[in-house]
């Protein structure tokens, strides 16, 4: 129930960051630059018909050499909070051992002009952009990453803690897993069941280590978080019993695979016995789980859209999409008998449909679920196909579409916490358009428009909008 001490209807608590959310390999282009080893991003990315267009993020938004510019725009947006990632590459080029020194200016850099503007810097230690020495070594398939990844975690927290303080570990580690190793749409562009299961434990493990090894790098006082696209998934037939095990089958290979031995300790009953025919698990060794379980202050939410599932009957050729149907493998290990159905409208360029209370139904859960633990929007937006004009010599982008997702999206977040959710802050995505993985440069998320001619950057109509509600706090 609201209560009446809460905040004021439509004012944001005091406190509430608005930002805005990126990533390395989607805007900073200078692949090749000061020191960087490639990726699995560079490699996939430049691998004919993997990526739309066969765009590369090679120059991207070339954000890296238009930084200063970029953290006056970010001023001028009136951000409270800048979310970005740090490319692994950037800082140890073959991913182990040997530190690239330039690869940390960047980022102190970046954390310096952040707090300088006294915008605070929430950093990703992995949003996707594994070192392709790693890679070549087994990746996420083997449990090796995982301890590189806890190296490169205290490299990072040692050298940029005295100015970072929020952390996040992973970005999403279910597209990492089933993405990258299921359905093969995004690098490495595996396609194997139990190597996509081996990989999710592997990021598990990944998170739990790096954690303790940020604990260990980072003075005291800072915050962690892991962000996690969770998903959120309705029956077709509500009535129906196997409607309602597709869905419990969807949740625990989408949510509580990550949830589970995060914030729990345990991987799922149900989650082990759904896969037993493709695997025992002997990949979780003894302790894992103790590793994997620490302790976590924050939940990083990243939402866009919702799912309908059913039982499939067995005709035709089954939808395995989650609005990444680019491929016919499934990105879901051992849920054949599981069928996606197409949502209605409306939808947004991506193909996903526009549905805000699956954002509500996400933070009640999460609150419900981690009653201890705050919760952060670190993801939500939309792509539409924008078009700039010019008048009086004037750009602009009319994007009035996205200002309505933008502005349905936080009504939901306000209404979260006048029922009590601890939510902390909202990261649009994203701050820039940028390259959308699998979609190249074809899909525009930006709250500013790139000109990827001419790297012009014009703020949205959008972006303009909700420059005005972080500075009123309110939606009125
Ligand atoms: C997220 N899905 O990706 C990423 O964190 C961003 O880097 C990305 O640009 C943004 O959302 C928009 O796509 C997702 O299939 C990719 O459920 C795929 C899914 C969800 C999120």
């Amino acid at each position: 129930a609201t209560t009446l001490d809460g905040p004021a209807a439509g004012t944001f608590p005091d406190g509430f960051m608005f930002g805005a959310a990126t990533a390395a390999y989607q805007v900073e282009g200078a692949a090749r630059e000061d020191g960087r080893g490639p990726s699995i991003w560079d490699t996939f990315s430049h691998t004919p018909g993997k990526v739309a267009g066969g765009d590369t993020g090679d120059v991207a938004c070339d954000h890296y050499h238009r930084l200063e510019a970029d953290l006056d725009l970010m001023a001028q947006l009136g951000l409270d909070s800048y979310r970005f990632s740090i490319a692994w590459p950037r800082i140890q080029p073959t991913g182990r051992g040997e530190v690239n020194q330039a690869g940390l200016d960047f980022y102190r850099r970046l954390a310096d002009g952040l707090r300088q503007r006294g915008i605070r810097p929430l950093a990703t230690l992995y949003h996707w952009d594994l070192p392709q020495s790693l890679q070549d070594a087994g990746g996420w398939g083997v449990r090796e990453t995982a301890h590189a990844f806890a190296d490169y975690a205290g490299i990072v927290g040692g050298a940029l803690g005295d100015r970072i303080d929020a952390w996040t570990t992973l970005n999403e580690p279910w597209c990492s897993a089933f993405l990258g190793h299921g359905s093969g749409v995004h690098a490495p562009g595996v396609t194997d069941a139990v190597t996509a299961l081996r990989a999710a434990h592997h990021l598990n493990l990944g998170h739990g280590l790096a954690l303790q090894a940020l604990r260990g790098s980072v003075p005291s006082g800072a915050e962690y978080s892991v962000s996690l696209n969770l998903h959120v998934v309705h029956p077709d037939r509500p009535d129906v019993a196997e409607d309602l095990d597709a869905v419990r089958r969807i949740d625990a290979l989408g949510n509580r695979i990550f949830t589970g031995p995060m914030f729990a300790g345990a991987y799922p009953e149900d989650l082990l016995s759904d896969t037993a025919p493709l695997t025992d698990w002997s990949f979780v060794h003894d302790g894992d789980l103790a590793d994997i379980h620490q302790p976590l202050e924050t939940i990083g939410i990243n939402y866009y859209s919702t799912s309908r599932v059913r039982q499939w009957d067995g005709t035709g050729q089954n939808n395995h999409s989650t609005g990444h149907n680019l491929s016919s493998a499934s990105p879901w290990p051992g849920a054949d008998s599981v069928q996606f159905l197409p949502q209605p409208a409306p939808h947004t360029a991506m193909g996903w449909n526009i549905e805000p209370s699956g954002l509500y139904e996400l933070i009640m859960r999460m609150h419900r679920e981690n009653p201890d633990k705050s919760l952060l929007i670190t993801e939500n937006g939309s792509a539409f196909d924008d078009t700039v004009t010019t008048a009086d010599g004037q750009r602009r982008v009319h994007d009035p579409e996205r200002t309505d997702y933008l502005r349905r999206h936080l009504e939901v977040v306000l209404q979260t916490i006048a029922e009590g959710a601890d939510v902390r802050g909202y990261y649009a995505w994203s701050l820039l358009d940028n390259f959308e993985w699998a979609y190249g440069y074809s899909k525009r998320f930006g709250l500013v428009h790139v000109d990827y001619d001419t790297l012009e950057r014009t703020p949205k109509d959008s972006g303009l909008w909700y420059a005005q509600v972080a500075r009123a706090r309110s939606l009125a």
